[in-house]
């Protein structure tokens, strides 16, 4: 097979067979359990990674608590300079990053080279916020009273990322948080670990040359047991976790049980709802990218097509068209849709959703399976599948992780649509396709989505950084990410001064000695 530039890729991030998976910085270490990285891709061995000890962990949480003291005292726009310096790397670094990515993780080098991406487009908007760290100052209700409202730092920043976007979700965290004056730890998937490494590779070079102290960025590698040090933590005032909502009702409780904050992006169940006004070409692209996309494995897939009755054969057979030209296979080869699946658990969680949903009464329109034979021989590729189903079936109301796309049907108003569409306990990302300025704005309104992200006339994913991302209901309610999604990762201090000589009481309370 060819290499498609992996192995110089690989050397180009710097990496090795075995890589320590603790960082503080420049420094590595590790004393854990070796992780084996196979990729998706043609199932061979990429690297080894070493898991982080309870004593790794120890160390990486103390250089970077002390790090914190001084890398917050930094001016803000210093800090900025800091990640215009990583965003420039990213840029040198964005071929084999991406390629990583893709090899990795097994999402089309297109959508690899998106993802670094949108680590740079995060880098950039942070740079200028670095500038924009605003508070409000207020009108005090006392003479010769001042007031005013400032935004401090946090401390150490604990992240924990999924492995469907293996490297830009850290960006959008890391990023955002080290020009608050954070610094952070992070924990990527044990499925994608030398993603983390590579990132880390890449910091590490800015470091260097600007001869910062150990402790602003640090990696710790390994599975739920590393991620639990981080959320048991009292020294981690902010957990910011991504993936299931499994994980993050655990990760929720843990984390509010010592009245710690947490910023949690979890699952999502995505509809698009097709109106009798929508361009059914812009319907097909939108749905069909947004379902098959990363193989269905973004927590902003398409996982339902709402279709207007009047429209549901038309939507039905040019949506089951397309996917005859779908083609699925090795996702660096630039011909091809759709790459693997992450793994064969997640291969496994396809077939029973299929199953599932046939079980439940629900029509297969395009025949999902298992591929095999030459270039599929990590046994991770599956045909990207469409069924009829109900909004009520048990499957249809859970995140199937994979490239499965459900086709419900509504009849009379757009409301009926968009009560199908909120009808589950997810709200992350939502959309409406229509030409009908009236079904817009209603689909817009408070009786309208109740997700996060509401979009008219694009699909589901593939959100821009400059937009708060993140969703209600068991999506988990955290903002990552763009606008003022920077507030999370500080603390809001409130200060009055007085510069009279009386001490006047606020409510104009008596109080005289
Ligand atoms: C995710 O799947 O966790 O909106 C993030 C999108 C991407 C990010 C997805 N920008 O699809």
């Amino acid at each position: 097979m060819a290499d498609f530039g992996i192995k110089e890729a690989l050397s180009t991030l710097g990496l090795e067979d075995i890589n320590n998976g603790s960082s503080t910085g420049t420094k590595w270490f590790s004393n854990g359990d070796i992780i084996e990285s196979y990729s998706p891709v043609d199932g061979k061995l990429i690297g080894k990674v070493k898991a982080s000890t309870k004593d790794d962990y120890e160390a990486v949480m103390k250089t970077a608590t002390e790090a914190f003291k001084t890398w917050r005292t930094k001016p803000a726009p210093l800090r900025g300079e800091i990640v215009r310096q990583f965003g420039e790397k990213l840029r040198e670094k964005k071929e084999a990053l991406g390629k990583l990515v893709s090899y990795e993780m097994g999402k089309s080098y297109q959508e690899g080279l998106g993802e670094v991406q949108e680590m740079i487009d995060i880098c950039d908007f942070a740079v200028g916020l670095s500038r924009q760290l605003h508070g409000l100052t207020m009108h005090s209700e006392r003479p010769g009273h001042r007031m005013y409202e400032q935004y401090h730092p946090l401390g150490v920043v604990g992240i924990i990322s999924a492995f469907n976007f293996p490297v830009a979700v850290w960006a959008w965290n890391t990023a955002l948080a080290w020009i608050c004056g954070d610094v952070c730890i992070w924990k990527p998937s044990e499925k994608t670990p030398l993603c983390g490494v590579a990132c880390q590779n890449i910091i590490s070079e800015v470091l260097k040359e600007n001869n910062l102290p150990e402790g602003i960025s640090c990696l710790v590698n390994g599975d739920y047991k590393v991620g639990e040090m981080m959320t048991k933590d009292t020294r981690v005032p902010l957990i910011s976790a991504t993936g299931s909502t499994r994980m993050g009702k655990i990760v929720a409780k843990e984390v509010a049980g010592r009245l710690g904050k947490s910023l949690l992006e979890l699952g999502g169940n995505n509809a698009i709802i097709v109106t009798p006004d929508a361009d059914i070409k812009m319907t097909v692209i939108g749905a069909v990218f947004g379902a098959v996309g990363t193989a269905g494995q973004r927590c902003t897939s398409t996982r339902r097509l709402i279709i207007h009755e009047s429209m549901y054969d038309k939507v039905k057979n040019a949506v089951a068209d397309a996917y005859k030209q779908l083609r699925i296979g090795n996702p660096l080869d630039e011909n091809n849709h759709v790459g693997p699946l992450i793994d064969k658990d997640a291969v496994k969680n396809y077939e029973n959703a299929l199953e599932k949903v046939v079980a439940e009464g629900g029509k297969i329109v395009v025949e999902g399976g298992v591929l095999s034979g030459e270039g599929y021989e990590s046994g991770c590729y599956v045909k990207p599948a469409i069924a009829e189903a109900g909004n009520y079936y048990e499957i249809v109301q859970h995140e199937t992780f994979a490239p499965v796309l459900y086709l419900l049907k509504y009849s009379g108003d757009v409301e009926n649509a968009i009560a199908l569409q909120n009808g589950v306990a997810q709200g992350l990302s939502s959309a409406i396709m229509t030409n009908n300025l009236r079904e817009a704005e209603r689909f817009l309104s408070v009786q309208g989505s109740d997700c996060g992200i509401a979009n008219v006339n694009i699909g589901t994913s593939g959100a821009e950084i400059g937009g708060a991302f993140g969703g209600e209901k068991e999506t988990g309610g955290g903002r990552e990410s763009g606008s003022d999604a920077w507030k999370v990762y500080m603390r809001r201090q409130t200060n009055t001064i007085n510069y009279t000589t009386d001490l006047p009481l606020a409510q104009g309370i008596k109080f005289d000695l």
